[in-house]
């Protein structure tokens, strides 16, 4: 085609190309087919320019549109691969999710209620080869399904097959399981008592099948995903660390994110929360020792600072101890953080050993710093991480020290449990999902994974595990139906939350990244009210067992009254 190069144009309006064709900026031409495709058709990446294919359409018989405009065979599309480069062929589950899933051989494979597929001969092998026992359920040793039994094959309330080596399996239909004691009997399954339902908010269970639904301010995108999102409280912002400053980012399908600063000229900034009501935004710097705040620019008709005011909360409580996370309770104002103090200490004969202390505590005060009161000082080594749960009262704690685990206490920090201590490594970085059951998502930076589990530990579940998005993960939010992750490296990553799709990359390469928050009205449940209005407190009320106040005095002062609600430096400071 080159020796058109150089031609007078031979088509009316002084096209080189004919109607039919796209003319490419050095006069090619070149097929409508050969548009953003993500081929070099014109040599010149005229037939790729953004501009161009944002206003084109794919051929929407053969082709699918990607969210960068891109146009990809349509079998592409929710078979496993990035082909549009940023996700959307398979992060849409609206397409991806109603795909059955078959085993890949529909003869010699058995389904177990799971979801795994095993070999048909594992089958009453009298092992667990399913691993929930699926396989070994149902069997009859002797008999077959030509015998009526009641008046059904063998006697099974579904499904009948006769085994191979004599024998028969009774089967249930979907939605089904067959009972664990009586092999004919088909019971439901509770499909939301386990990881695998895919409602990003509430799973209602029902005979043979389930359903998902939305919280308030959020809508189901559609019948089969189980995906919500918010349709009030603006577009969600991301906010992330990058040592002494904090930025944010607006989340959007397309390439064309929006970026802005939060904060600037800090230190070491590690933790970070937010409170919605207040649209105050809290962090702790290691550097500095010390729990800062500042409203969030552009937020509660503070339009005009458009970069937050650090302002200091509280110093730590002596030199050698530096802060290592921060949680907000937004019903009660007061906030939480972590604080850790190490000391190399001489031991051993002569005093020769030379050996590192840590120790970790947890406070609470006053979102002012005012009347801190120490909640854990004892069995914590090296806290990574802190959320709270107001509505139920809880908060919880990583401790990344040599006994790894993950706690649990009151807000008051009574009532200690812990509940992971097996398969952890380094746990950072919990998070609540007060919109699905108020569940717990963590990561663990030595082990690389990804967990999801309930306030106590159990239904736990690996989402993601040593994946190549998963580099040494420091900091984890989730919103809606995704999470988002900050790797040791300096990636930010989306996903959906139960690992479907692929991970798409939102920034890279930052300087020491430490945190990451989803900024959204709906983010945490603002519809609550204060428990502590009515308490009359002389000094703190925190949050204990569902939500119930109680006052609590700061350190080193005591309760003057019976109701235990005046402590004994007077009610004035
Ligand atoms: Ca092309
Ligand atoms: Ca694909
Ligand atoms: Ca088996
Ligand atoms: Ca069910």
């Amino acid at each position: 085609m080159s020796d058109e190069v150089g031609c007078e144009p031979r088509f009316p309006g002084g096209r080189y190309c004919s109607e039919d064709r796209f003319e490419c900026k050095n006069h090619l031409c070149v097929n409508h087919n050969d548009l953003c495709d993500g081929t070099d058709d014109c040599g010149d990446g005229s037939d790729e320019e953004d501009e161009v294919c944002r206003n084109f359409q794919c051929d929407k018989v053969h082709k699918y549109q990607c969210g960068n405009f891109k146009c990809i065979p349509r079998y592409y599309v929710c078979n496993g691969d990035d082909n549009c480069g940023d996700g959307s062929d398979e992060n849409n589950m609206t397409l991806c999710a109603n795909r059955p899933s078959h085993c890949p051989n529909l003869f010699s494979d058995f389904k177990c209620a799971n979801g795994n597929c095993v070999k048909r001969d594992k089958i009453c092998n009298l092992q667990d080869d399913c691993g929930d026992n699926t396989d070994e359920r149902g069997c009859h040793e002797e008999g077959k399904c030509e015998d009526e039994i009641d008046g059904t094959r063998g006697g099974c309330f579904h499904r009948c097959n006769n085994l191979p080596g004599g024998g028969y399996l009774c089967l249930c239909d979907k939605g089904y399981v067959v009972n664990p004691e009586n092999p004919k009997k088909c019971d439901d399954v509770d499909e939301c008592a386990s990881f695998g339902h895919n409602c990003s908010q509430i799973c209602t269970n029902f005979n043979g099948t389930y359903a998902c639904s939305c919280r308030e301010g959020f809508e189901l995108s559609d019948q089969f995903s189980g995906v919500c999102k918010a349709v009030k409280g603006g577009d969600p912002k991301l906010v992330f660390t990058t040592g002494s400053e904090i930025h944010a980012q607006v989340i959007e399908t397309t390439n064309n994110r929006r970026e802005f600063d939060v904060i600037k000229n800090e230190s070491r900034i590690e933790g970070i929360d937010y409170n919605p009501s207040s649209m105050m935004i809290y962090w702790v710097d290691s550097q500095e020792n010390a729990v800062k705040r500042s409203l969030i620019p552009g937020s509660g008709g503070h339009t005009e600072a458009m970069i937050g005011f650090g302002q200091l909360v509280t110093p730590s409580t002596d030199t050698n101890t530096v802060p290592t996370d921060i949680a907000t309770d937004w019903l009660t104002n007061n906030i939480y953080w972590t604080e850790m103090t190490v000391r190399t200490s001489l031991q051993g004969a002569r005093r020769k050993k030379r050996s590192v202390v840590s120790v970790g505590s947890i406070y609470v005060a006053k979102d002012d710093g005012r009347y801190k009161i120490s909640l854990i000082r004892t069995g914590l080594e090296r806290p990574t991480s802190v959320a709270v749960d107001p509505q139920h009262g809880l908060m919880y704690w990583a401790d990344a020290g040599n006994n790894p685990k993950i706690e649990t206490a009151w807000m008051d920090g009574t009532k200690r449990r812990t509940i992971v201590t097996t398969n952890i490594g380094h746990p950072e970085a919990l998070t609540i999902d007060f919109a699905q059951d108020h569940m717990i998502y963590w990561v663990d930076s030595k082990l690389n994974t990804i967990e999801i589990m309930d306030h106590d530990g159990r239904n736990r579940h690996t989402i993601l595990q040593s994946a190549p998005s998963v580099r040494k993960p420091v900091s984890l939010d989730v919103f809606e139906a995704n999470m988002f992750w900050v790797n040791a490296d300096g990636s930010v990553v989306r996903q959906d939350k139960f690992g479907r799709g692929v991970p798409v990359t939102l920034a890279r390469n930052l300087n020491n990244p430490k945190s990451v928050k989803v900024l959204h009205q709906y983010r945490y449940n603002t519809t609550l009210k204060n428990p502590c209005l009515d308490m009359h407190c002389s000094h703190m009320c925190v949050l204990v067992a569902a939500g119930r106040p109680v006052c609590k005095c700061p350190d080193g002062q005591r309760f003057i009254n019976p109701q235990q609600t005046n402590c004994d430096a007077g009610t004035s400071n």
